[in-house]
């Protein structure tokens, strides 16, 4: 008797704990992904219309409450810019990053986290959307040959936000002609969120049909293997390579395809336009070359006058020494025979200047074609890291300066000398390939190619291979006075001085003379102090509090929307400044989900 007692026991405990580890299983699979859009419904979204003008929330209704449209407050927020002239209009995208709800904030700082852009308003967007047409309008005019070598496009991807992804493969089928898309290569570099394994299976099967091809790496391999992996499953005439976070603008393609059919051997890149990491905006970027410094980080430079000077002008194709590295197009056999890309190379860096010095040492040629613009998030920080925390950037680096820079490579070790002696694999194979391409010496492409960067001494510094949006414009000024806070009656100023970096803010008594309370709004929606520091969210967790921070020109965490509702809103934080009211804190600012209290409730008064 005693046993069976026992060995029913046993049966309810095993029952017991294979229920608990089936609960506990569910619970954490349905926690893992409640940051992506995959409560959408993905089966049996509407076809989208391409047509159709600011399709703000296509395809992800469901991301914003049901109140969300006929919310007072919100449809407030949606016109703040009323006397602004058109242009500015354009973008609704800032308001989209609207926090409502504890959810919201998650998604909001769970993105910066993993995806270091704003993921809530990646996810509102959606799998489409209008963009600005920021060719040249001369570019508008311009044909292309009907009969196009057919392209592959491959996009590797690591941990990219599924909406991003998804947004950026059908940027391609909207905006590309079916006879030259032969495909599109997802490769997926062994990553670990859980939207990017069944529902993107499904996805693709239920919207793609044949021509997405998904490519799962079982490890890691980085981005530059996982390319070349890419490329071997391909099938088009072209390879043409994206990041797994751009959007491909108009006419897009042809400009690429046809310097490629008119020589094989040129290698082209579209202009990389900005989208913002912060708000999603999509805005033009000037026309730049690549280039690199001695401590082998690519850079942008101006393009000399003489690119530009035939008979196109500003529009014509130009010689880059260089390509930032994540958008290009080769055609696909001579991508085989100029060796494809050094596999030694791990995660990323340093391959895009690799690629650029073979392709002109070796009888090619690398152009930018100022007609095909194609949008990428540029971050300010790298979301990931590599297996075992190497520093590939050195590793790749050293890599092609052993094999690509002869007795050059003595400048970059001039300013990394610890790197002398690290080790950096073997690179036989490479330094055959140069042999058997017959290639010819860096000095000829330094001489030939870069001739501008022999001017520039060893200690050129390294250059954020980011826009500065301003350029020499200044925004201009739209109002000019004290920032009071209507439930206080007091004015915003600096802590301790307006000229702290990094101060804090808090409302004091107004001073209508004082310099020290002067703040300026102007049209890049910047709020300035004293002519100094622009009050800047840092940190992009509404944990945070505002700070005083150098003015950046680039929007996002400096770009504050002070509406006629008398709030104050925050683009990258999507949430509203208020005053606190706890006696702990009393006089000093957070960020809050927006609402009508009046303590929210400011007004600039000139
Ligand atoms: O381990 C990895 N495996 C991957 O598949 C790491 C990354 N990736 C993917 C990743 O998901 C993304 O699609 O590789 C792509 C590039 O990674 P990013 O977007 O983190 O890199 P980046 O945009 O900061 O880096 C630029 O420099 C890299 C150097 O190795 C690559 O050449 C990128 O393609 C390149 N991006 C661009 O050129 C876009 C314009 C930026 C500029 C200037
Ligand atoms: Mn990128």
């Amino acid at each position: 008797m005693g046993s069976v007692t026992l060995r029913y026991f046993c049966y309810g405990c095993i029952f017991t704990s294979v229920t608990w580890s089936l609960l506990l299983f569910a619970y954490l699979n349905l926690n893992q992904d409640k940051y992506s859009p995959r409560n959408v419904p993905i089966k049996g979204i509407e076809p989208y219309k391409p047509r159709r003008l600011l399709p703000r929330f296509t395809h992800s209704p469901n991301l914003l409450p049901k109140s969300f449209q006929k919310d007072k407050l919100v449809e407030d927020l949606f016109h703040p810019h009323e006397e602004l002239p058109p242009e500015k209009k354009i973008d609704m995208l800032p308001e989209m990053g609207m926090i409502f709800s504890k959810q919201d904030e998650e998604v909001r700082d769970f993105g910066y986290r993993k995806h270091a852009f704003n993921l809530l308003i990646s996810n509102r967007i959606g799998n489409h959307r209008e963009l600005p047409d920021t060719r040249e309008p001369k570019c508008k005019k311009k044909s292309y040959p009907f009969d196009l070598p057919s392209a592959s496009i491959i996009i590797c991807f690591y941990n990219e936000a599924l909406s991003a992804l998804l947004r950026t493969v059908h940027s391609v089928f909207d905006r590309t002609p079916a006879h030259v898309l032969h495909e599109v290569i997802l490769v997926d570099d062994d990553s670990e969120l859980g939207d990017l394994k069944e529902d993107l299976d499904e996805y693709i099967e239920g919207n793609f049909l044949e021509k997405v091809k998904l490519v799962r790496n079982p490890k890691r391999e980085g981005l530059i293997r996982g390319r070349m992996i890419g490329a071997s499953h391909a099938k088009g005439d072209v390879l043409v390579f994206l990041d797994s976070h751009c959007e491909v603008n108009e006419m897009w393609l042809q400009p690429l395809l046809s310097p490629i059919k008119e020589d094989r051997k040129t290698v082209v890149c579209p202009v990389i336009d900005i989208i913002s990491a912060d708000t999603l905006a999509y805005s033009s970027s000037p026309i730049v070359r690549g280039g690199f410094n001695w401590g082998l980080h690519f850079k942008w430079d101006s393009v000399p006058l003489s690119e530009l000077s035939g008979p196109e002008g500003a529009i014509a194709p130009f010689k880059s020494p260089t390509m930032a590295g994540g958008l290009f197009a080769m055609e696909r056999n001579y991508f085989n025979e100029l060796g494809q890309y050094d596999g030694g190379m791990d995660i990323w860096g340093g391959e895009n200047l690799e690629i650029s010095f073979r392709i002109w040492m070796c009888g090619g040629r690398l152009l930018i074609i100022p007609c095909s613009r194609v949008g990428h998030i540029f971050r300010k920080r790298r979301p990931y890291g590599s297996p075992g925390g190497q520093d590939t950037m050195a590793h790749n680096s050293l890599r092609l300066a052993h094999v690509w820079m002869d007795e050059y490579k003595e400048q970059f070790f001039a300013l990394r000398p610890e790197l002398r002696t690290r080790n950096y694999g073997d690179i036989t194979e490479r330094v055959s390939l140069r042999k058997q391409l017959n290639c010819k010496s860096f000095k000829w492409y330094l001489d030939n190619i870069y001739p501008e960067m022999q001017l520039t001494g060893p200690n050129a510094k390294a250059q954020q291979p980011v826009f500065v949006n301003r350029g020499l414009k200044r925004p201009n000024v739209l109002q000019r006075g004290l920032l009071r806070h209507l439930g206080t009656g007091k004015c915003l100023v600096a802590q301790s001085q307006p000229s702290h970096k990094g101060g804090l803010v808090v409302v004091k008594e107004c001073d209508p003379v004082s310099s020290d309370q002067m703040w300026v709004y102007n049209e890049d929606h910047e709020l300035i102090l004293a002519n100094l520091l622009c009050l800047d969210m840092p940190e992009t967790r509404s944990s945070d509090p505002p700070r005083l921070m150098k003015c950046h020109g680039s929007g996002g965490s400096q770009q504050w929307s002070l509406g006629k509702n008398n709030r104050l809103y925050q683009v990258s934080i999507g949430q509203c400044m208020k005053v606190n009211n706890e006696l702990s804190h009393k006089g000093y600012v957070s960020m809050a989900i927006c609402d009508d209290s009046p303590s929210q409730q400011w007004r600039l008064e000139s």
